[in-house]
């Protein structure tokens, strides 16, 4: 297919609430956002990276410098009819994988909508909707945690996910133990903690968890396989899973139970897709991480999240969980069973409100062959 044009559109959306992690705070949502013309067709794609090397050493202008200088040119060069012939013309280029990812999924977009298939088919996930959590940033005190938390409840979210750090971490969980017993929770580190903490990290087994993730470094699966030894808790790796490889090495080694997908972490949906069938194979559950993406990119997500391996709820809350207004109309909203329902139309299945990008718009670019 021949490929009129690519444009990049760097975009800043505020978020409603700040989101803290153990190591850095985001105020707003920095991404780079993709369109694709061909055939008469507008598809679009969006990069997991935020503005700072803070969850990943990727940023808005590494993914811009790298898509600009190299993926732009090879695809416009190309004349690709499918997502394994992107794979092969990108797979020279090391890393970059949310800069890889965002134009993949502007391709799946694309020939989705030239065939008429939506992606949840052309991926092979199944279902009209996919359960769902909310995950909640550190909070000034633990009885704001609670409100926060007792308001997404309210909403209808059945399964939360606390971030938690060194002194904020065993109190805040027991206190949102004790108010809800009952409740599908979980925690995460961000690669905030060191072996050395095992014997504290251990305390949290008393709370009846999913699951904790990536409490070690981001690149140690040694010392995570050390870790699970200790704890009874699964271990949940997500910024350590950068590829299939990646997941077989970490599941040989036993350092995780569980695996959190983000496609952008893993170079694309294609990735992802192979971690979740190696994980089934294994009996390993999976879920959909989350990057706070726009209406775009949760999409994308909630298409991958029906395939039958997501046997946890993901991290794929409504736009109002993020955003005022959100850059797909209709918004994605939870329904009353903390599910959201997976988009049905051709390729993405969204309407992209031009306007509102235009309105978050920082820079745009435009390339032709
Ligand atoms: O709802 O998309 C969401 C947020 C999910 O907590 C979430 N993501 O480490 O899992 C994670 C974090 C990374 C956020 S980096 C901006
Ligand atoms: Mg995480």
């Amino acid at each position: 297919m021949k490929i009129d044009s690519i444009s990049l559109l760097h975009v800043k959306l505020p978020y409603l609430s700040p989101f803290q992690t153990s190591r850095w705070v985001e105020t707003d949502h920095e991404c780079l956002l993709l369109r694709v013309r061909a055939g008469g067709l507008t598809a679009w794609g969006e990069c997991a990276a935020g503005a700072e090397p803070s969850y990943s050493y990727e940023t808005t202008k590494t993914n811009w410098h790298i898509l600009e200088d190299f993926l732009i040119p090879a695809v416009l060069g190309a004349d690709l009819d499918d997502v394994p012939a992107y794979r092969e013309l990108v797979e020279p280029i090391m890393g970059h994988n949310m800069a890889k990812a965002g134009l993949e999924m502007a391709l799946w977009d694309l020939f989705g909508q030239r065939d008429g298939v939506s992606l949840q088919h052309m991926l092979g996930g199944s279902g009209d909707r996919v359960r769902v959590g909310v995950s909640v940033g550190i909070q000034p005190t633990v009885d704001r945690l609670l409100e926060v938390v007792g308001g997404y409840l309210g909403q209808g979210y059945q399964r939360v996910k606390l971030k938690i750090k060194p002194g904020r971490d065993v109190a805040e969980t027991m206190a949102v133990r004790r108010a809800h017993p009952e409740l599908l929770l979980q925690v995460d580190g961000n690669s905030v903690y060191r072996l050395g903490d095992a014997r504290h990290l251990a305390e949290l087994d008393d709370f009846g968890l999913l699951l904790i993730e990536q409490p070690l470094a981001h690149d140690d699966i040694v010392d995570h396989a050390k870790l699970q030894a200790t704890l009874k808790t699964p271990i949940c790796l997500d910024e350590s899973i950068t590829s299939v490889e990646h997941a077989r090495w970490a599941l040989e080694l036993k350092a995780c139970r569980v695996i959190n997908i983000k496609p952008g972490r893993v170079s694309g949906l294609h990735e992802g897709r192979r971690i979740h069938d190696l994980c089934r194979e294994q009996g390993v559950p999976v879920w959909m991480g989350g990057m706070l993406e726009t209406g775009i990119g949760r999409a994308s997500n909630l298409a991958l999240a029906s395939l039958p391996g997501f046997t946890l709820p993901g991290d794929i809350s409504a736009s109002a969980r993020y955003y005022k207004e959100d850059v797909v109309d209709p918004p994605f909203v939870l329904n009353p069973d903390s599910t959201v329902s997976v988009p049905t139309g051709p390729g993405l299945g969204v309407n992209v409100r031009p306007e509102v990008i235009d309105r978050y718009k920082l820079a745009e670019e435009t390339y032709q062959p």
